[in-house]
């Protein structure tokens, strides 16, 4: 039984509550001048994704309708999606560099410069593919922002579906706030100046880049899972975590926590 509904938000109020939430840059602060080997390259990385998923728990919060689900949603939907959110921030970086990867102000890599890292050639052109469909598109601040809540909530199909009545109501309220964000994606296409035609078009676009993201999100993990394997990285015990979390998830085997 919920006590108080709260206010609903017009999609211009929604969307400057999905703005502030953005999290900030992230510098390494590292000596540049060290060589460009796997080692280093991969150290700096993980140690960038690490920063960043402080940030991310943080921009979830933030999210209009997040902090209401159950701690245990709240989880699922990061285990599931923390990687796309990651590259889709990643893309919008490098939005105007095209070639290259804007890991961070400090850390940027050409194609070149990645391909010391094994695997990263084929992870890096997948990337790169997708910066220049968003560039292609023009995509706008607002409609990013957007498009990286609704990766978030689109990972409820990670939640559980048992019959439970609070799993059904956990998911429709869930369901509730991804169309307040579908909504307020619409409300921002429709500020510019397109046709009906173009706005339906756009939209359209703007969420098959989701399917691209997913794709290279998995491409990596399974990367991910093969290293994991052959114990060819110092891969930490958080990433180990995460990743058993992605395989229960995947191979839809509730985790027994
Ligand atoms: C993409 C975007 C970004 O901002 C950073 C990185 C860094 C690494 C990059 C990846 C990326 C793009 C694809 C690359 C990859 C390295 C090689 C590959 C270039 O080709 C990813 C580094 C990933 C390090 C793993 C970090 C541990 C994650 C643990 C998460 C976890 O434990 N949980 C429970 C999820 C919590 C979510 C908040």
């Amino acid at each position: 039984l919920k006590e108080t509904q709260p206010p609903t938000l017009t999609s211009e109020q929604l969307i400057k509550r999905i703005m502030e939430a953005e999290p900030p840059e992230i510098y390494l602060m590292k000596d540049m001048k060290r060589p460009l080997t796997e080692a280093n390259v991969m150290m700096s990385l993980t140690d960038l994704a690490h920063k960043e998923l402080v940030h991310m728990v943080r921009w979830a919060k933030k999210i209009p309708g997040f902090v209401e689900l159950s701690i245990c949603n709240q989880i699922h939907l990061l285990d599931c999606c923390w990687l796309e959110v990651l590259m889709i921030g990643l893309m919008w970086r490098s939005v105007d560099h095209p070639g290259k990867l804007i890991f961070s102000p400090d850390l940027s890599l050409t194609r070149e410069e990645g391909s010391c890292v094994q695997g990263f050639v084929e992870m890096f052109d997948t990337l790169i593919a997708v910066t220049s469909r968003v560039r292609e598109l023009k995509l706008q601040r607002e409609e990013f922002v957007c498009v990286k809540a609704i990766i978030l909530f689109n990972s409820y199909m990670c939640l559980s579906s048992s019959e439970g009545s609070e799993d059904i109501q956990s998911r429709s309220e869930l369901l509730r706030h991804l169309d307040a964000i579908i909504h307020a994606l619409v409300w921002a296409i429709a500020k510019t100046a397109l046709t009906f035609h173009q706005q339906y078009t756009r939209l359209a676009h703007l969420l098959m880049l989701l399917s691209h993201i997913r794709h290279a999100s998995n491409q990596y993990m399974d990367h991910l899972q093969c290293m994991k394997m052959k114990n060819t990285m110092p891969l930490n015990g958080l990433l180990l975590e995460m990743l058993d979390a992605h395989i229960m998830h995947s191979s839809r085997v509730r985790p027994s926590n």
